[in-house]
């Protein structure tokens, strides 16, 4: 009998039942305990769904001789390892679009957060002391320049929305878009020099790694502050560090980080980041519309018929 791997601890109750309606489910934590489970499971298991940005290796899809499909909750894939999957006949699926207003609306909220001061305001009011100490005069958003760092399904989003405050918006991308009146860049570093704030909306991968460098970030310069709604690993990270310590950045505005949840200590000690826990899809709605893609692909695959949204 054919069986679904649930994989990963991430996976709330809902979603959980969701998979569960479509055929009997083996459950493990993460990729790594797939060979825990006895052969027995492991043989019968032709699908997965995956939840977790732990790396879904050769050796992890090994263990599943039957698999045939990689069904991700999320639009990002750059855990699993779809060089090794393509070679063993296994189809790899995401779940794109139905995230993208709200990784927009939350990277606008971070600029609109980290520019006016929102923590401290909120800081300073909880603690009584409103009227006895003030804030500093806070950054203005409108108006300033902003440099996209990939102009994609989520760039784009991110894009339409800082228009409507009037920004004036640069972008890098694999292509010039038809984008009348943004201006194109095809070097971030030439990008950042140019503008008040760089928004990182790349997709994640070894094709990215470090796509953000030490040169760019330095050009954005003291001024400058870098929001990442991406991956950890489209930034140099240690570079980003260095210079928000020394003030060779104004500031960054974060909901990825290398190594997350135990990210870099470094950032616990500043006073010019906002950070946030990886949760640009975090909301009821998207969630269930990312669970309801992850299981269509699932359910697809399962009556034989074609992928929604295979990735590659
Ligand atoms: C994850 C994400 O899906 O979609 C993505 O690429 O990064 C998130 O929305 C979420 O963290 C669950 O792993």
């Amino acid at each position: 009998m054919t069986h679904i791997m649930i994989v990963g601890d991430g996976f709330d109750a809902e979603e959980r039942a969701r998979i569960r309606a479509l055929a009997p489910v083996v459950e493990v934590s993460g990729p790594d305990a797939i060979g825990t489970c006895d052969a027995q499971a492991r043989n019968a298991v032709c699908a997965v769904a995956y939840k977790g940005h732990a790396p879904f290796d050769a050796q992890a899809m090994e263990a599943l001789p039957a698999l045939g499909l990689i069904a991700n909750f999320g639009v990002g894939y750059d855990a699993i390892d779809v060089g090794a999957a393509s070679e063993r006949g296994i189809a790899v699926t995401n779940t794109p679009d139905v995230l993208n207003d709200d990784v927009a609306d939350l990277t606008v909220g971070l600029m609109l957060g980290w520019a006016r001061q929102m923590v401290q305001g909120h800081d300073l009011v909880a603690s009584g002391e409103w009227g006895k100490r003030g804030l500093p005069l806070a950054r203005k958003l409108s108006g300033a320049s902003v440099g996209i760092v990939g102009l994609g399904r989520i760039g784009r989003e991110i894009a339409d929305r800082l228009a409507a405050f009037k920004m004036d918006i640069h972008y890098t991308s694999r292509s010039q878009k038809d984008t009348p009146g943004w201006e194109y860049h095809s070097s971030v570093a030439d990008m950042a020099a140019k503008v008040d704030w760089l928004v990182i909306a790349l997709v994640g991968g070894p094709d990215t790694v470090n796509h953000v460098d030490r040169r760019a970030l330095t050009a954005l310069g003291p001024d400058g502050v870098v929001v990442n709604i991406s991956r950890g690993t489209t930034v140099d990270e240690a570079a980003m560090l260095d210079l928000l310590e020394s003030g060779g950045l104004a500031g960054a505005a974060l909901d990825v980080f290398l190594n997350e949840p135990q990210i870099d200590a470094r950032f616990l000690g500043l006073s010019n980041v906002l950070l946030q826990p990886h949760q640009g899809s975090a909301t009821v709605a998207t969630r269930r519309a990312m669970s309801e893609l992850q299981c269509a692909n699932i359910a697809a695959f399962l009556a034989g018929e074609p992928l929604l949204t295979p990735v590659g």
